[in-house]
């Protein structure tokens, strides 16, 4: 080959390898490889989670802490005042040691979401220590004003006990709706 048609050729290869189509080429090759990838990312599907609850599932599901003694929640404390005995060293239903019950109470009616049933619950002071201080519940759930002594809570049911200190309220069940 002559010098001449070695320069044409080797100018041209190397124009052809510069060319505006080739780089589009290789610029349109990288656009699908990408987008081919796309889908292969992760995803955070968090907001569809949320989305997954409707408003319809929440009264299916019982209430946090409606299963919890200790929790202020709990389904048979919905007419309580004071300080939940269980933790105080008591249960939900029986008074701490060294302390005992008031045998004047007042009453509420709480709806058990287990069976969806009415209860009547006695809520009785445990007298004779001073303040548990653990736990404070006030919930009031048809509490009457106080002109109806036995439908109010905020009241210190020891005063019939001979020491009338007020340690903390237990709920006891008395009854349940018949079906
Ligand atoms: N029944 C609970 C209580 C005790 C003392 C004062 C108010 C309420």
């Amino acid at each position: 080959m002559n010098p001449i048609d070695r320069f044409f050729e080797k100018s041209s290869r190397s124009l052809a390898q510069r060319t505006a189509r080739r780089g589009f080429l290789g610029v349109l090759g990288q656009v699908l490889t990408g987008s081919l990838l796309i889908p292969l990312l992760p995803i955070d599907r968090m907001s569809r989670a949320d989305a997954a609850t409707v408003p319809g599932d929440k009264a299916a599901s019982p209430k946090a802490g409606s299963n919890d003694p200790q929790n202020c929640e709990y389904w048979k404390y919905c007419a309580i005042d004071g300080f939940l005995c269980s933790c105080c060293g008591g249960s939900s239903h029986s008074c701490p040691p060294g302390t005992s019950a008031s045998p004047i109470t007042w009453i509420g009616t709480c709806q058990n979401p287990g069976d969806g049933r009415d209860y009547i619950v006695s809520y009785n002071d445990c007298c004779g220590k001073t303040s548990c201080g653990n736990c404070e519940c006030n919930r009031n759930e048809r509490e009457k004003p106080l002109y109806r002594l036995s439908r109010n809570n905020d009241v210190n049911w020891c005063m019939a006990n001979s020491d009338s200190n007020y340690h903390c309220s237990v709920s006891v069940i008395l009854g349940v709706q018949q079906k």
